[in-house]
């Protein structure tokens, strides 16, 4: 022990005589690079580490997102063991990824009652949010088409969600019913109804709603590449485990 720090004190001797040889300059400049790059990485390392990798579950009650959580956690749909009121609120590595070798990043997913009376519950996960699923029913769509879109309207003009750019994947869900709707059908839809919600909200609130964003480019009819967020339209079924676009979608949000 005692050679080895000898050994030690000799090369650290070595290395100070030949650092006084060297021109002080050259020194200077080895001593702020070593210092900046040991800022970089920690910066980085903090960075990666305060990522948000919460995926919030959003749409209107019965729409089926409970359905979707279980399947993605458990690849499983647990019927009937859960009701509309409760959220569901965890962190986990998704079922798919479970196999797979390497790393994984554990997901958190919050699944947001739609009831009306549990909706400011949206506004507090929103601004953590790393990417928002919002759940549409596409069998019974057109019965609750205008609900469906006021709700995306409140999200999608959120300040948060817009400044952010939080990505937004509409999940045209139950498609595994031969009456469902098709995604494109939907999302023409809901520009549609989001339009008129455009004109007739603009209207009434330039007032001071501060944290809402004015949606879409004025005198052009709206569509969802006008958004400052992207916003993607995919379709499955999470009771039958149909779920890939969504498992994808959390995938590209919350990287490992
Ligand atoms: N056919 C079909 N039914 C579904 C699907 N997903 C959910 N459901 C049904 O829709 C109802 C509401 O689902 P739930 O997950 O509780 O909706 P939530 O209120 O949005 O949480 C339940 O009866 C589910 O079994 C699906 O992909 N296909
Ligand atoms: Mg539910």
């Amino acid at each position: 022990m005692e050679e080895w720090i000898r050994q030690a004190e000799v090369w650290v001797g070595q290395a100070e005589s030949w650092i006084r040889q060297q021109p002080p300059e050259q020194v200077y400049v080895a001593a702020v690079v070593i210092a900046v790059t040991f800022l970089v990485l920690i910066a980085a390392s903090c960075l990666k580490s305060s990522k948000p990798n919460t995926i919030v579950l959003s749409g209107l009650s019965r729409s089926g997102k409970t359905t979707l959580f279980c399947q993605l956690r458990d690849g499983s749909s647990h019927q009937g063991t859960v009701t509309s009121m409760e959220e569901n609120n965890d962190t986990f590595v998704l079922n798919s990824e479970k196999e797979r070798k390497g790393k994984v990043r554990p997901v958190h997913i919050v699944d947001v009652p739609g009831h009306a009376r549990l909706k400011p519950k949206l506004d507090e996960v929103l601004p953590k949010a790393a990417g928002v699923v919002f759940v549409v029913d596409a069998q019974d769509f057109l019965s609750s088409m205008q609900a469906a879109a006021e709700y995306l309207y409140d999200t999608l003009t959120k300040a948060s969600v817009v400044k952010k750019k939080v990505p937004v994947l509409i999940f045209c869900n139950k498609t595994d019913k031969v009456t469902a709707h098709s995604k494109e059908f939907i999302k023409k839809q809901l520009e549609k109804e989001i339009n008129k919600l455009r004109e007739s909200r603009n209207a009434i609130s330039s007032a001071d709603i501060s944290d809402e964003v004015k949606l879409g480019v004025p005198g052009e009819a709206f569509n969802f590449s006008q958004c400052q967020n992207k916003v993607t339209v995919a379709e499955g079924a999470g009771l039958t485990g149909n779920v890939l676009a969504v498992e994808q979608f959390i995938c590209e949000y919350v990287k490992a």
